[in-house]
């Protein structure tokens, strides 16, 4: 087969100088619909004819290659206007197009990890004329969503979580006494996650049919770390390896499955020695591979081959393949472009050039963060620093440049990240475990039994918390509030701007004797002057932002500015205003609460998080105290109790009923003002 033209809609110094804003970390991104020039458009259009993958399986398998191509291209085209998920889609292209060749889906269950790679697996299941509204509100989704198709059987945007649900499809099957095939695709990077053993664990002990794809392409989003991403690189790397690419037909062809058992099993433990794979012979998987991942004559064969085998039992076949394959500035970029924000590939006009306006450099969240956390670090030796696979976008890379010695990427493992940073705080360091709100879900039990009870002082840093735009719910960093606000013992923190931020990571530092949180949000800060370094603050104490008689708003988080906005249209109609930022969410400023509840009539806290964190935890208290029993008219903001779909953030938070006219509607109702606060909804404050 050949190879498919290197995509050229943009030279390399181009992209290079635009790298820097246009790489997106996990979330940073919002879609517009620009036009772009198309890179590597062809003139003939196959994928045209292919509205479903049966469709795709009229075609002779000659024709393969040049749906892989014009697939690539699509992806590109579309990846440009929408911003997303780039490099893993276009890795998968021709593994894609072997996948919905061989197999008979959506019967066959073909399962994506993470889902961020499936953007070609969606063009070819029927939903090319939405794959331009990718990521955007209303839109498709970033990640592989039931909802969204038949074709996709099982959701995802977490890692490792593949081999779990497919084994379940499989032995579900087996009950049904059905006969379709149960596919999963991991990567190498989400194979290094604890979940996936334990299926691979699982699966191997059991003997149910099921096909695990490995797509080693030796990258995370940054490069893989640990144990087995060197074994997955020993493999791929041996001679044999080389050398078995150029018989993998014959390989095939020859199924090692149908030779009798005994042979077998010698050959079994023969190849695993020669190209590696014993690892996962000894889970109980039949090896095959390494193969190559972009080569259509050999996917498919090998495909087919393991399709049509009769015997039980799971399969893995390791694919290795290229991140970013086909299109030469992603294969060059050192994420290999992981992801992209939108317009990324936009060549633009003199004129469009001109009427762009600078855009102001506020720093994000994450980079005061990671500075603030530098300066710690540079007063203490003893501060420590760790990521799960997120190295760019925690900011760790930044501190990482400074103190290499002191940082821990440790692979996706979130759960194992939390016990390690207990084990260091043991041992008297002060670790920052840096994990997003959403990823931290996974390591809950770690949370409360490794760290939580025993009182273990490890700093949680959790990044993107609150809503997160354009990745939708299952990114949301919704739930930390609730999930920590019921530990005994947790100190939880919120940032109500960047400045606030970097005196939280100096009081996280100073917390040697309890565990403790800080929550901000993605995106930019407010552009405020920073400090030289973050000052302690006093633990379980807020503040005051403004004083008024009538009204008190409570915030937690960066919703203080929607709050000061209300505030100038509630004094502006004669109800006078306080807002406190509270800065902790436990322990809570009992004080100032209940000094606020007797000094005022209403009383509304407002949070980015989900029912049952800060507010909650106030409204508790006040009824506690029996100070609900007199009257104060007291209103809980939080967000919805659903999960909210994509959107750009300020969209999401406008749906969320979180912003300064709803506060402003919220006042108006506790006041039995309901018409007027209906008219502050409907005309925008
Ligand atoms: C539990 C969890 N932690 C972190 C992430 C963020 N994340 C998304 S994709 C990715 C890298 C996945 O690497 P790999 O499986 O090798 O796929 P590739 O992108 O290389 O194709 C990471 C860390 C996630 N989705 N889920």
């Amino acid at each position: 087969m050949t190879t498919p033209p290197k995509a050229t809609g943009m030279s390399r110094d181009n992209l290079a100088s635009q790298r820097e804003t246009n790489i997106l970390q996990e979330c940073e991104i919002e879609a517009t619909d620009v036009k772009p020039q198309v890179p590597g458009k062809l003139s003939n259009h196959l994928l045209d004819a292919i509205k479903i993958p049966a469709d795709l399986r009229k075609l002779n398998t000659d024709q393969l290659p040049q749906i892989a191509d014009e697939l690539r291209a699509e992806t590109i085209d579309a990846v440009s206007v929408t911003g997303g998920h780039l490099g893993a889609g276009l890795g998968v292209v021709e593994l894609t197009v072997a996948l919905h060749y061989v197999f008979n889906t959506p019967d066959d269950i073909l399962i994506w990890d993470v889902g961020h790679q499936a953007y070609p697996h969606k063009i070819l299941t029927g939903r090319r004329d939405r794959i331009r509204t990718l990521r955007q509100g209303g839109g498709l989704s970033g990640f592989t969503k039931r909802s969204e198709s038949e074709y996709d059987p099982f959701g995802a945007a977490h890692s490792s979580t593949s081999i779990s649900a497919a084994l379940g499809y499989a032995v579900g099957r087996d009950f049904k006494r059905k006969k379709n095939n149960v596919v999963a695709v991991i990567g190498d990077g989400a194979v290094s996650a604890g979940m996936a053993y334990e299926a691979l664990n699982n699966a191997g002990a059991s003997n149910s049919r099921l096909i695990v794809i490995l797509n080693d392409n030796d990258m995370s989003i940054a490069p893989p770390t640990g144990a087995m991403s060197a074994y997955l690189s020993r493999i791929v790397s041996s001679k044999e390896y080389r050398s078995l690419r150029h018989i993998a037909k014959e390989f095939a062809s020859i199924f090692p499955r149908r030779i009798k058992e005994a042979a077998r099993k010698a050959e079994h433990y023969a190849r695993g020695m020669v190209t590696g794979g014993t690892l996962f012979e000894e889970l109980g998987f039949y090896y095959v591979g390494p193969i190559d991942g972009h080569n259509l004559d050999h996917l498919v064969p090998v495909l087919e081959n393991v399709r049509d085998d009769p015997q039980g039992g799971p399969v893995l076949i390791h694919v290795v393949t290229q991140k970013g394959h086909g299109y030469a500035p992603a294969e060059e970029s050192a994420d290999k472009l992981h992801a992209v924000a939108p317009k990324f590939n936009v060549i633009k006009t003199a004129e469009e050039k001109a009427q762009e306006k600078p855009k102001p450099s506020i720093p994000t969240y994450t980079k005061v963060f990671a500075e603030a956390l530098i300066k710690e670090a540079e007063h203490d030796n003893r501060v420590l620093a760790i990521t799960a696979a997120m190295p760019s976008g925690t900011g760790l890379d930044i501190f990482g440049k400074k103190f290499p010695e002191r940082t821990f990427d440790v692979g996706i493992a979130e759960q194992h990240a939390v016990t390690f940073a207990a084990g260091l705080a043991c041992e008297g360091f002060k670790p920052f475990c840096v994990i997003y709100s959403t990823f931290l879900q996974r390591a809950y039990d770690q949370v409360v039994h490794d760290v939580a009870i025993q009182k273990l002082p490890v700093r949680f840093m959790m990044d993107r918390a609150g809503l997160v735009g354009a990745d939708g719910s299952t990114h949301a960093g919704s739930f930390d509030l609730a999930y920590l606000g019921c530990l005994p013992g947790f100190v939880i923190m919120a940032a109500a701007d960047e400045v606030e931020l970097m005196h939280m990571v100096a009081t996280a530092a100073a917390i040697d004797d309890a565990p403790s949180a800080v929550r901000y949000p993605r995106g930019e800060g407010l552009g405020l002057q920073l400090p030289e370094r973050g000052q302690v603050l006093a633990i379980g104490k807020g503040r005051i932002i403004k004083e008024g008689t009538k009204v008190a708003l409570l915030n937690l988080g960066t919703r203080l500015n929607e709050c000061r906005k209300a505030a100038e249209v509630l004094d502006a109609r004669g109800l006078s205003t306080t807002i406190a930022d509270l800065r902790f969410a436990k322990p809570l400023d009992l004080d100032l609460i209940e000094q606020l509840s007797e000094e005022h009539e209403v009383l509304i806290t407002i949070e980015e998080g989900s029912i049952g964190g800060f507010g909650s935890h106030v409204l508790h208290h006040l009824a506690s105290m029996g100070m609900l029993d007199r009257g104060l008219k007291v209103r809980p903001m939080v967000l919805p109790d659903q999960f909210q779909d994509q959107d750009a953030p300020g969209k999401q938070y406008e749906q969320a009923g979180l912003n300064a006219r709803h506060i402003v509607a919220k006042v108006l109702e506790a006041l039995g003002q309901e018409e007027a606060a209906a008219a502050v909804v409907v005309a925008r404050a």
